[in-house]
């Protein structure tokens, strides 16, 4: 009986459920780049180059361990562009009795491989996807007996379920989260880790010289692309994390610094997306360091935490709540986002430090995300959709399953509350509380109105007041509406006009032209 097995882009791992039980000698594994996945959104430069040079490398894994690959190039002149037209030329070519694929990652691809039987009438199966440590099912029932929704209670679930960091049935230290213990701010340190840089081998030039000609006009640049593009130099990149980051990057998970990129964080999201690495490997590994005494409980745990908690529970909601979950708009957010989201030009030091790095490579951590860029789209009631689109479209680790839950739920509290429980606003108190950037700015973070005033705290105040009737109840919101109460009527109309009028000027501006 011959298989066809269609490996998508982010799916390059060894031991994919589609594999396993195959017989090599009657398997014939497709790999298709596709205009239709490359320009669904316009994916960054370095995100595209990043997807096309991993996947021919794992195609050249995959035939030295045996397999028969066919790989169809973007720039084929047969190429039809998309997966079902690619499915349907290799069914000619192959002529197979069944196709044997992993489920997708998002909706759009999932409905694509639903229709795939019907269309080239031999059988399909879809195969879990194995990568992840809770099934669809399991999160299904886990979320059935939940009266919200709270990530806290589904990670305990999974480390009971995967053993991680637990002492017989209790949590190694006694306690079960160590959040509180990370969050210091950082001071510049030379001897902060360092990442390593992967120059390009030839397979990455010629992608990277196809990537420049065809999507030339995608947002970033293709300048200094250092990624990993092989499960050996993903690898190597973690093995520099567990030794030089992980012991600090508890303490430092929320800090922010001009110039510095990465501070203690791992930078292995996309090889994990994409599979060139196992998060429940990391994970073990993560904890081996705890037990040998390398690592302390406050990292490990946080890094444990992540992958095992949010990045499961992102997950868990995505599929949950189902494809009309980006049309939610809890807010009723409507504002295009600024032109300066492309292009890094702006005055506010912080955002342009935070878009300034997007742009160049692709990333930007987890709270630069959250409270610089995702805070200030938040406090202009950017339109959430528009917001998503924009993450999905910048960050190489960016795939629907895990970005879409992160921005529209937790970012942008498009969901009214399901990922988060209160919106994650701040002024720029935060920004200068965890970073050094407000030092360098042309604002003054401790002035609410005037010129040089901060524009994050007159905006902040402002989405106090103008959603008072959708969030005055949020008992976590309850702190914000005593102080704005507080305020005379006077202050509470300065500060308004202060965000009208800089409100005013982003309307004003061009949009964006790139
Ligand atoms: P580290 O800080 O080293 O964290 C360790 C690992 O934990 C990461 O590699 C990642 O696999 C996982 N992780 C951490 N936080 C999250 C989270 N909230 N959700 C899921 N996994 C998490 N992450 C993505 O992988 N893809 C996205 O498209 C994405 N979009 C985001 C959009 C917004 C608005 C926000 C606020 C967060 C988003 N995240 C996304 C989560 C997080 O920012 C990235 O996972 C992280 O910055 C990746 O860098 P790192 O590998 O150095 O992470
Ligand atoms: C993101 C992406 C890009 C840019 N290009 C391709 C491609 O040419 N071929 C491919 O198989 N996958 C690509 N991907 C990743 C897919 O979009 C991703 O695998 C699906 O969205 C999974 O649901
Ligand atoms: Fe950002 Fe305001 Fe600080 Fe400037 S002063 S860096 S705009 S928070």
């Amino acid at each position: 009986m011959k298989t066809l097995i269609p490996i998508l882009g982010d799916q390059l791992s060894p031991a994919l459920s589609s594999l396993r039980g195959q017989r090599q000698a009657s398997a014939v594994v497709l790999m298709m780049e596709v205009a239709d996945e490359t320009r669904y959104v316009r994916h960054h430069q370095q995100k595209i180059a990043y997807i096309l040079s991993a996947m021919r490398h794992h195609a050249a894994a995959l035939r030295a361990a045996g397999w028969t690959v066919d790989y169809v190039t973007l720039d084929d002149p047969a190429n039809s562009g998309s997966f079902t037209g690619e499915i349907a030329r290799a069914v000619e070519r192959h002529a197979p009795d069944r196709i044997v694929v992993t489920e997708a990652g998002e909706w759009r691809v999932a409905a694509m491989l639903e229709a795939w039987e019907t269309l080239f009438g031999i059988p399909v199966e879809v195969r879990p996807d194995t990568r992840f440590v809770a099934t669809h099912a399991e999160f299904d029932e886990w979320a059935e007996g939940q009266s919200d929704l709270t990530m806290e209670w589904f990670y305990r679930e999974m480390r009971r379920k995967t053993g991680l960091l637990m002492d017989g049935s209790e949590p190694a230290g006694g306690r079960w989260n160590f959040d509180k213990d990370n969050r210091k701010p950082a001071k510049a340190d030379l001897l902060m880790p360092r990442p390593l840089a992967f120059g390009p081998d030839a397979i990455t030039q010629e992608v990277l010289a196809l990537v420049a000609v065809r999507f030339g006009d995608h947002p970033g640049s293709l300048d200094g692309f250092d990624h990993a593009v092989t499960a050996a130099d993903a690898e190597r990149q973690a093995a520099v994390f567990f030794r030089d980051a992980l012991p600090q990057f508890g303490d430092y998970e929320d800090a922010m610094l001009t110039g510095e990129r990465h501070l203690w964080h791992s930078i292995l999201s996309p090889y994990i997306n994409s599979g060139l690495l196992d998060p429940l490997d990391l994970c073990r590994r993560a904890e081996a360091e705890y037990r040998a005494g390398r690592a302390p409980l406050n990292s490990v745990e946080g890094y444990v935490r992540q992958i095992i908690g949010w990045r499961e529970y992102m997950r868990g909601i995505y599929w949950r709540e189902g494809p009309d979950y980006v049309e939610r708009n809890f807010l009723d957010h409507h504002r295009p986002l600024p032109g300066f989201y492309w292009t890094g030009e702006t005055d506010m030091h912080c955002m342009a430090q935070a878009l300034g790095q997007t742009l160049a490579t692709a990333h930007a951590h987890h709270i630069q995300r959250l409270m610089v860029t995702g805070n200030f789209a938040l406090l202009i009631g950017a339109d959430p959709k528009q917001v998503h689109l924009w993450y999905l479209e910048v960050y190489i680790d960016a795939y629907e399953w895990v970005e879409l839950p992160n921005t529209l739920g937790m970012s942008q509290f498009g969901d009214g509350g399901l990922v988060g429980t209160k919106p994650y606003v701040s002024s720029g108190a935060y920004i200068d509380r965890m970073s050094d950037y407000c030092r360098h700015c042309r604002y003054d973070v401790k002035q609410r109105v005037g010129p040089d005033a901060c524009p994050f705290n007159a905006l902040y105040w402002d989405f106090i007041a103008r959603h008072q009737d959708k969030l005055g109840d949020n008992r976590r919101m309850a702190m914000p509406y005593r102080n704005w109460a507080k305020q005379t009527p006077e202050t509470q109309a300065a500060i308004r006009a202060q965000a009208a009028a800089f409100l005013a000027t982003l309307d004003e501006a061009e949009p964006a032209d790139y």
